[in-house]
């Protein structure tokens, strides 16, 4: 179930809507189906950042429906793209998966994407469906990063494991899973420094992490979630395909989508990235933590 209502996530997307509402014009002004009309669409879209070769594979489709059914004006071609964009990004597995007990979830991305404050969120909605959950401070790159999710543990009432600063993070790892596994904890939510997806070594040392993981608690983690800036834009492309490589993700959270107009890129992440997108932030507070849910992703940012 979402926390939010469509008009409450229309308002969050606000800066993606109006980047597309010439898409709704092009609709009401209800004109041929021309060249001019599909470049105006193309055009707008990747401005949205939908990227080059998701728009192309969306409106290539999209024209030959137009033809075979003898489409005349922009509206009716609308209408099936916004059908065919919630379809486009439909995915199995959508909703995050808690499986064991405890259920590790391990936070991963590059810095300043959100991670933290994804985890802070995520513990909120969890320990309100009354799940114990433990937070594991697993950035011991600066005091700081710890600090800000004690934070966030007492907000969401929530325990929280740290080590020491400049400490090695696979042993604050091991101390958080051991913990969760001895108290009985229902989930465990692991915060990881941020890393370049190019970094070669930090990147051994999230394998590192997952591996210790993996050897207290056979089949966890049951989900790796890579945290992406959706401001950043198609860079997240590549982080998503490099991060991968190294730790299997099972899920994306799109974070900051309240602080851009490219909302568009959830598009061709879902479409370019075989991984589905679970969570979408949309603000810096608490409930401000959406489930993907495609079609209501669609009604927000276009004018239904
Ligand atoms: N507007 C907005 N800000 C966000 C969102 N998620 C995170 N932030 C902000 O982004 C900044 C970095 O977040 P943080 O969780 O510390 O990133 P980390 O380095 O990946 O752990 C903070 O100022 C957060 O408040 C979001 O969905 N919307
Ligand atoms: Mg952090």
């Amino acid at each position: 179930m979402a926390w939010f209502s469509l008009p409450k996530l229309r308002d969050a997307l606000f800066k993606s809507r109006t980047a597309l509402s010439r898409v709704e014009e092009l609709a009401r002004e209800r004109g041929p189906l021309d060249d001019a009309f599909w470049e105006e669409l193309e055009e707008t879209l990747i401005a949205a950042d939908f990227g080059v070769e998701t728009t192309e594979k969306i409106l290539g489709s999209l024209r030959e429906v137009a033809r075979k059914e003898f489409w005349r004006t922009s509206d009716q071609a609308v209408a099936r793209f916004r059908t065919d964009v919630a379809a486009f990004m439909t995915r199995p597995a959508q909703a995050l998966m808690l499986k064991g007990k405890p259920a590790v979830v391990l936070v991963v991305g590059v810095n300043g994407s959100g991670k933290t404050t994804t985890i802070g969120k995520l513990a909120a909605r969890l320990t309100r469906e009354r799940k114990r959950v433990l937070l594991v401070a697993g950035d011991t790159f600066r005091a700081a990063a710890a600090e800000q999710l004690e934070i966030w543990g007492q907000r969401a009432r929530a325990e929280v494991i740290r080590g020491r600063e400049g400490g090695d993070p696979a042993a604050v790892v091991f101390d958080g899973v051991t913990a969760a596994k001895a108290r009985n904890y229902d989930v465990c939510l692991v915060d990881t420094a941020g890393r370049l997806q190019t970094k070669i070594n930090l990147m051994e040392e999230l394998k590192k992490i997952r591996r210790i993981i993996g050897r207290e608690l056979p089949d966890q983690p049951c989900e790796t979630l890579l945290v992406l800036d959706a401001a950043t834009g198609q860079n997240a492309l590549s982080q998503a395909s490099l991060f991968n490589e190294a730790t299997q993700l099972t899920g994306l959270v799109l974070t900051k989508l309240d602080g851009t107009a490219k909302g568009g890129i959830v598009v061709a992440i879902a479409d370019r990235v075989g991984i589905p997108v679970k969570f979408i932030g949309v603000g810096e507070r608490v409930e401000q933590l959406e489930p993907f849910e495609p079609k209501a992703f669609v009604d927000a940012l276009f004018e239904a």
